[in-house]
């Protein structure tokens, strides 16, 4: 096996050295914490999975213009991408009153919300992942108010667009976090959208029973954690067969990123200042 320079250990995924300059190896583990950190576990499989339901809906993100750094997947846990400046935020869309939302509101669980809300918090375990007004965000520096239009506009499609493909599997997505960098190419930067999206970082709930289908589960000890995983990926056609890790580690696909124009807002790349 070869030997690869670690980057950053996460406490879902390791960052390695990709094989081209500005690329990375983003390999999906099954550990598992909550509450920022204080709650530890491993979820079987659940690496394996995410790294799955990652690679599908980054694609058909693509398809659609929204400019991610998924490059292509390199075996069961693990996916080339473009390296990016990540962007200190954590940025929350919420479709359905839940979670922390409905703790500070005190707003019932499951409330529809008028609109589809968003949320920066602080990437920062230590504080928390505070929330953050924009105005503090721009007076920090963490991002300039032309990347806070970008994200905002980007998130609300990408909320827009997973809204429906979960819908047509019987889930419906309820809130979610999504994590943006940006990408220096040449004498350009463009904001795009990083990390993952899978059942770690979103809520969904069956459409039909209501039943939770995601790390609330383990969040909230409701037990068949394993098992909601896995028919998420059994539902958006993605759940990986029963041959071993090491078999599958053979099998690499094309790289399959589309070439889209992007959105006519700043999401176009800018010449560096
Ligand atoms: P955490 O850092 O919160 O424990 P993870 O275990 O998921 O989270 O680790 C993955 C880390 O990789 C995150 O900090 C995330 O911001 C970072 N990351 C995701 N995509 C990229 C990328 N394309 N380039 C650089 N860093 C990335
Ligand atoms: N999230 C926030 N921090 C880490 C994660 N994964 C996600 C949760 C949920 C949404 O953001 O998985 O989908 C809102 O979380 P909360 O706890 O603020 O209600
Ligand atoms: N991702 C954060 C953590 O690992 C928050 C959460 O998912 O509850 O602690």
């Amino acid at each position: 096996m070869n030997r690869r320079t670690p980057i950053y250990e996460g406490k879902a995924k390791q960052l390695f050295e990709g094989p081209e300059p500005g690329t990375l190896i983003q390999h999906f583990k099954d550990d598992a914490t909550a509450f920022n950190n204080a709650k530890k576990g491993v979820i079987n499989g659940k690496g394996v999975i995410n790294n799955r339901i990652s690679e599908y809906l980054m694609l058909k993100l693509a398809d659609i213009g929204i400019p991610t750094h998924f490059i292509r997947t390199l075996n069961m846990r693990e996916q080339l991408v473009k390296a990016v400046e990540i962007i200190p935020l954590e940025v929350i869309v919420r479709n359905v009153a839940a979670g922390s939302f409905s703790q500070r509101f005190g707003i019932e669980e499951g409330s529809a919300l008028p609109y589809p809300i968003i949320e920066f918090c602080l990437k920062n375990d230590k504080l928390g992942d505070p929330i953050v007004a924009p105005e503090i965000v721009v007076a920090f520096q963490w991002a300039q108010p032309s990347e806070l239009e970008d994200i905002t506009a980007l998130a609300l499609r990408i909320n827009d667009f997973l809204s429906g493909l979960l819908l047509g599997v019987g889930l419906k997505l309820i809130d979610f976090k999504i994590e943006f960098g940006r990408h220096y190419e040449g004498n350009t930067v463009q904001v795009i959208l990083a990390d993952e999206i899978s059942p770690d970082c979103c809520r969904l709930w069956d459409t039909k029973t209501g039943e939770k289908m995601d790390k609330d589960r383990f969040r909230r000890d409701l037990g068949k954690v394993e098992e909601a995983y896995r028919e998420v990926a059994r539902r958006l056609g993605v759940l990986p067969s029963e041959t071993s890790e090491a078999e599958s580690a053979a099998t690499k696909k094309k790289p399959q990123q589309k070439k889209r124009p992007t959105f006519k807002l700043s999401t176009v790349k800018k010449k560096r200042k």
